[in-house]
């Protein structure tokens, strides 16, 4: 086991709830619930502010509404989080090439491989800096934990909630585990926990005592064995890089809307050198490079081309992503552009420049209001599959008129808002956005033809440089 604390593990603060309460001034500092909100629904997690009722993740939305009475009840909005997620990843990913994310919100990172840490003091230097680049670029707390091992450095990020960051400093794990409960190891659910408990284990430290052949004689040998090694701090599980099923991918939402095609295209060339970049930090190279745009009226498409071999060359890239932006009508405006890079191999060679260009074999596609392009996307090949699964993990926005509890929308007079409620025949709207302080409720018939499904509003004010422009 390494003998520094540069394994970092990251949770996001009430990840759902957090992100509704960035989109919504009038909701900060009070209780949130966001889940289902029809009869069986379940709820998905909820604000600080309401787990002080003893509401939480998977309760039964009848029971939380019981406990919690006056809560703000709201749906998932799984695109926004998606969003928040990839800018999160996109950090993670500038400290080290592995990253092993476990869900939307959570990651391991390996600062030692990266070679960002190397000892504590590098380390707690590190995490300090991330947590203050997540707050800067998404408006959201997570929480960190450093350790020397995987199962250490989750058990700290959950002491360090919310908004911390804690150390494990190594040397110390036995006695800081031994008097926890052993429902704190990796692999114990209530089943194995109760298990134990008949068998006279509670505590971690009782497992240690217990010894190997008690454990083994409970548990079996795999799960014995390695329940034992855990107790006396032993994890030596490596963190894993995902990079077969992702891609790196860089994206700007500008403030206001670009009209100039020849500023469209410097933009893109930026992105490119950027994605770029990326690609080489994590010592990667790829052979898909993937254009997103989003349109002024929030159509969003795709193109990506497959060269005949990965490339982390920027000119390669720049002139592939040109290339794409060349099929793509951008004069009504354009509020958001992306560069990514999938198909992914961790080696390069240097001769692909000419190479890839003459190869280039061209798959366009367009994916009409698919978002989230350049994450997520295949490595196995062509074009054509990974725009069907862009489209697949985000479908066409809704565009009825349905009238969903969180959700943003316009109104032609009062502008941007959110759904408060809605039922017999009215719809009650706040009008207010990430910048704007607590905003004024509204109460409109629900077939008002003023008021519009609206799309998220970034968190975060970005990209500094267009701002004033367009
Ligand atoms: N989630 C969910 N259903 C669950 C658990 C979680 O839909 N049963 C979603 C909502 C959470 C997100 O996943 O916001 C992340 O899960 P976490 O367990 O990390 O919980 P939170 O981030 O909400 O809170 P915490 O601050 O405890 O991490
Ligand atoms: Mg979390």
């Amino acid at each position: 086991m390494r003998t520094a604390p540069t394994i970092l593990h990251l949770d996001m603060d009430a990840f759902f709830a957090s992100a509704e309460q960035a989109a919504k001034p009038s909701l900060r500092g009070k209780a949130v619930v966001v889940g289902g909100l029809g009869p069986r629904g379940v709820v998905a997690t909820c604000s600080y502010e309401a787990r002080v009722f003893g509401v939480h993740s998977a309760m039964p939305m009848a029971q939380a509404r019981r406990l919690a009475p006056n809560a703000a009840y709201l749906v998932p909005r799984f695109g926004l989080y998606r969003e928040i997620s990839e800018q999160v990843m996109g950090l993670l990913r500038e400290l080290s090439p592995l990253v092993e994310p476990l869900s939307l919100d959570e990651a391991f990172v390996d600062l030692e491989a990266g070679r960002t840490a190397w000892d504590e003091a590098s380390a707690r230097l590190t995490a300090g800096k991330l947590r203050a680049d997540i707050r800067a670029v998404t408006g959201l707390t997570g929480s960190v934990g450093l350790a020397a091992s995987k199962m250490l450095a989750k058990i700290a990020s959950e002491q360090a909630k919310p908004d911390g960051l804690v150390l494990i400093e190594p040397g110390t794990e036995r006695a800081l585990l031994a008097p926890m409960s052993v429902r704190i190891l990796p692999g114990v659910g209530p089943a194995t926990g109760d298990h134990l408990r008949r068998g006279g284990i509670s505590t971690v430290g009782e497992i240690a005592e217990a010894g190997e052949d008690e454990l083994v004689r409970l548990l079996g040998k795999a799960h014995g064995g390695s329940l034992y090694a855990m107790a006396l701090a032993r994890d030596e599980r490596p963190v894993v890089a995902e990079r077969d099923t992702k891609s790196v991918s860089v994206e700007d939402t500008y403030d206001v809307d670009i009209h100039d095609r020849v500023r469209v295209r410097t933009e893109v060339q930026r992105l490119a050198d950027r994605c770029v970049q990326r690609l080489r930090g994590a010592h990667l190279s790829g052979r898909t490079i993937v254009l997103k745009v989003r349109r002024y009226d929030f159509s969003t498409l795709t193109r990506s081309e497959t060269l005949r071999g990965p490339t982390d060359d920027a000119a390669v890239v720049r002139e592939a992503a040109a290339r794409l932006l060349e099929s793509v009508d951008t004069t009504g405006g354009v509020r958001l552009l992306g560069v990514g890079v999938s198909g992914l191999a961790d080696y390069t060679q240097e001769d692909l420049f000419a190479q890839a260009r003459v190869a280039a074999a061209e798959e366009l596609q367009q994916a009409g209001g698919a978002a989230g392009a350049g994450a997520g996307a295949g490595s196995s090949g062509a074009g054509q599959e990974e725009a069907a699964e862009v489209v697949a993990e985000e479908p066409e926005p809704v565009v009825e008129r349905q009238w969903r509890a969180g959700h943003d929308v316009r109104h032609a007079e009062f502008g941007h808002g959110w759904v408060q409620g809605s039922g017999l025949g009215r719809v009650t709207v706040r009008f207010e956005t990430p910048g704007s302080g607590p905003g004024r409720v509204r109460t409109f018939r629900s077939d008002d033809s003023a008021l519009e499904v609206a799309e998220p509003l970034p968190l975060v004010g970005r990209v500094p440089a267009v701002r004033g422009e367009g």
